[in-house]
């Protein structure tokens, strides 16, 4: 990392991943938290994902941003600091940066520490008069904030990519209500949602034909070997990712090919053949369900920016 980028690091430590996992494998039915899939390997095959045909929330999203960048920072206001949820490879976040007034400073938290590094190094070269200040972190626990050297009159939160939806419905209202502090009384923050859908184009986003999500669900395991050594065998699972109809979400999976037992620190988990491990959920919302999450966080929604076919949105959120 270029030192004169202040890294501020509160990576996860082995021991609260090694928690995380074993509370997951003991309740029922099992699981693991997606939050882990993004290792330096799965952050360039999230990358893979974002670039595959049946994939459409970011090449939508990348063209909201590029079309609708002028109205957002008019929505946003002037003179910020742009703190952003989960900034992954950072494509985004230069179409918003160069649409914006005149942002003051950028704060990219990333539990990732390769997509961190290379996109803070990035957006420091390209955006000169913007002090990039990195944070590795885990955005689900509670972050104090680097303050920029120049002041800011108000914080703008950037969560694209509908990331919100790998959440539930307590952890969202948690995730929202700490947004609305970071951003202040006079703040905002801009978030990408996925929209409803025909489930048929939902599944196959969630299934590309190149097998590069399956990769990415399973490389998981691969990881957690080698960072908690567990002893999964990759080979014995399979990705799995169908549409729930009522609750509105690709929910993923990895079922067990065959009985077996797994070993984390030394305790021993059977899994037997056909049992589903849950690994991650992605939430699509009606404009009804992300008003009334928003509600529940003490925001309303103040500006929105569709696609044309609806299919993924925009939503400017203010207390
Ligand atoms: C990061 N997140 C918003 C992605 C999603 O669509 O839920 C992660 C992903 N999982 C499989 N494909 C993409």
């Amino acid at each position: 990392m270029n030192p004169e980028l202040r890294l501020t690091d509160l990576h996860p430590s082995a021991d609260d991943i090694t928690g995380d996992v074993l509370r997951g494998l003991a309740s029922t039915p099992k699981r693991l938290p997606s939050k882990y899939f993004y290792d330096r390997r799965g952050s360039e095959l999230f990358e893979a994902i974002t670039h595959q045909p049946e994939y459409y929330p970011t090449r939508i999203e990348l063209a909201l941003l590029s079309e609708h960048g002028p109205e957002i920072a008019a929505a946003a206001g002037p003179c910020m600091h742009v703190v952003e949820y989960g900034s992954g490879s950072g494509r985004k976040t230069r179409l918003l940066l160069d649409a914006l007034e005149d942002p003051v400073a950028y704060t990219p938290i990333e539990i990732s520490r390769s997509a961190l590094t290379a996109s803070a190094e990035r957006l420091d070269r390209e955006f000169g008069d913007v002090e990039v200040l990195p944070v590795l972190a885990d955005f689900t626990r509670a972050i104090a904030l680097p303050s920029p050297s120049r002041p800011a009159a108000s914080a703008l939160v950037f969560f694209p990519g509908s990331t919100l939806g790998n959440f539930g419905h307590e952890e969202s209202v948690r995730l929202l209500q700490a947004m609305r502090d970071t951003m202040g009384g006079n703040g905002a923050a801009l978030v990408g949602i996925d929209l409803e859908k025909d489930p048929a184009i939902v599944e196959a986003a969630y299934n590309d034909a190149a097998g590069i999500t399956a990769e990415f669900t399973l490389n998981l395991l691969h990881r957690l070997n080698r960072d908690v050594g567990s002893d999964f065998d990759p080979g014995a699972f399979a990705h799995r990712a169908c549409y729930v109809v009522p609750e509105g979400r690709i929910v993923t999976t990895l079922e067990s090919l065959r009985d077996q037992v797994v070993t984390v620190e030394g305790r021993a988990f059977g899994f037997a053949a056909g049992e589903h491990m849950h690994v991650e959920q992605s939430q699509k919302y009606s404009d009804a369900r992300i008003a009334a999450l928003a509600a529940r966080a003490g925001l309303r929604v103040a500006a929105r920016w569709n696609d044309p076919l609806d299919w993924f949105g925009l939503r400017l959120l203010r207390p």
